[in-house]
């Protein structure tokens, strides 16, 4: 197993990190995921556990909490925070289970625009792909066909149709900035609870580099592990009357025992998103999404939308004569990862559809910068241009890796 990992460590150098859910976490994150927190059971919340042994545990993930609240500006009178969710997948489950009726009616950005699963996927012959949709009733707002961009009129007017219950904002692969405002808005012309889903953007909301849906959300999901820079590991964010509900339905309602290390990584990435430093690299992170989508624009490729407002971004391959599912794979050959992305209204299927999506946080960690985009658009574009050329895919993989291999992996190198 070891040397498994260590070759695990050696890809990680060698290749281009450029899925935007992920990032390098740093060698003190890895410490804390990697410590004997983990040999303790600690059902319940700080200070009131089912087990004994706990007044360090009770330490660690107060402070945890404290930190989260300070890290998003929020009052602890008014707003609470649960650390214990395991995944953001089960941080919104536990949320729909706390404050909905089964079957009550979810509105959500359609998969295929950029949703996510958790929020009640179900494939539009009716198959129920996340049990999220079998236990409430799915319903899906688009993006606007022409922009790519989501339009608010369209999404009340959705709203207005469907009379949901709770309308969700957030997903894995919309590249613009979300206006909570407007969102919060339409869910009150519905009388709809507000969650906004900020995994993927929750590390540029912490620096004020992205809006911050917290004036306006009834609650507030994220994964750590994104932008965010900590381990796999999720925080739920509500106003006080509704945490303990939050609360419950984390433990006992979906699981057990907490995961302290994860939590105490969470702590440990929240103390290095407030120093100084993350704000030049969340705004890097952006202007290097940014500086991609430009070069390959140039190159000849579609975005999505026609750009991005944060770290992740869309190409639409359909004018390159290559599905998303053969460019990802000709990319990796390359040493540059990324992963095969629905467009919206994608015409071909989710399994080999039409588009790859790509993003800088990972990137961005190792110190890369706007010259070195221009060198990964220039790789990117032969690499698509020439995909059934092996000499070419080999060329550029061992470039790519001499390249990569002088920027230090954080937490490795480090
Ligand atoms: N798998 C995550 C992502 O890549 O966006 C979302 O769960």
């Amino acid at each position: 197993m070891l040397g498994l990992i260590q070759q695990e460590q050696q890809r990680q150098r060698e290749q281009l990190q450029m899925i935007p859910s992920e990032n390098y976490v740093s060698k003190d994150v890895l410490t804390a995921v990697g410590s004997v927190l983990m040999n303790k059971y600690s059902e319940g919340q700080p200070y009131k556990r089912y087990y004994q042994g706990n007044a360090i545990i009770d330490e660690i993930e107060s402070l945890v909490k404290t930190r989260a609240l300070e890290a998003f500006g929020l009052n602890p009178k008014d707003w609470g925070v649960n650390v214990q969710a395991m995944n953001g997948s089960i941080a919104n489950l536990a949320v729909y289970l706390a404050l909905l009726k089964p079957g009550d009616k979810l509105l959500s950005l359609k998969l295929y625009d950029g949703g996510h699963l958790s929020h009640g996927w179900q494939l539009p012959n009716g198959k129920k792909v996340s049990h999220t949709s079998l236990i409430f009733t799915p319903s899906y707002y688009s993006v606007d066909q022409k922009t790519q961009v989501l339009n608010y009129d369209q999404v009340k007017r959705t709203a207005l149709q469907e009379r949901p219950k709770m309308i969700i904002s957030g997903g894995t692969s919309y590249p613009r900035e979300i206006d909570h405002q407007k969102m919060r808005q339409v869910a009150d012309e519905v009388g709809a609870l507000y969650l906004a889903d900020i995994a993927h953007e929750a590390g540029l909301v912490l620096a004020g580099v992205n809006k911050t849906p917290f004036p306006h959300a009834h609650i507030v999901t994220m994964t750590t592990r994104k932008t965010l820079r900590g381990p796999i590991g999720a925080m739920i964010f509500t106003h006080q009357e509704n945490i303990r509900s939050i609360n419950q339905s984390v433990f006992p309602g979906l699981q057990g025992g907490p995961q302290n290390h994860t939590i105490a990584g969470i702590g440990v990435a929240l103390h290095e998103a407030m120093e100084p430093d993350f704000t030049i690299y969340a705004k890097q992170i952006i202007t290097n999404a940014k500086t991609l989508t430009k070069e390959l624009s140039n190159l000849g490729f579609t975005i999505v939308s026609g750009g991005t407002d944060k770290h992740l971004f869309l190409i639409d391959l359909r004018n390159k004569q290559i599905s998303g599912k053969k460019a990802a794979l000709v990319l990796e050959k390359a040493n540059i990862i990324v992963n095969k992305n629905a467009i919206p209204s994608e015409p071909s299927s989710l399994w080999d559809p039409s588009g790859i999506r790509l993003g800088t946080p990972a990137l961005t960690s190792r110190g890369m910068k706007e010259t070195e985009m221009k060198k990964i658009a220039s790789w990117i574009n032969t690499v698509i241009d020439k995909y059934e050329n092996t000499d070419v895919l080999t060329k550029v993989g061992q470039e790519v890796k001499d390249f990569a291999l002088q920027f230090p992996v954080p937490g490795l190198d480090d």
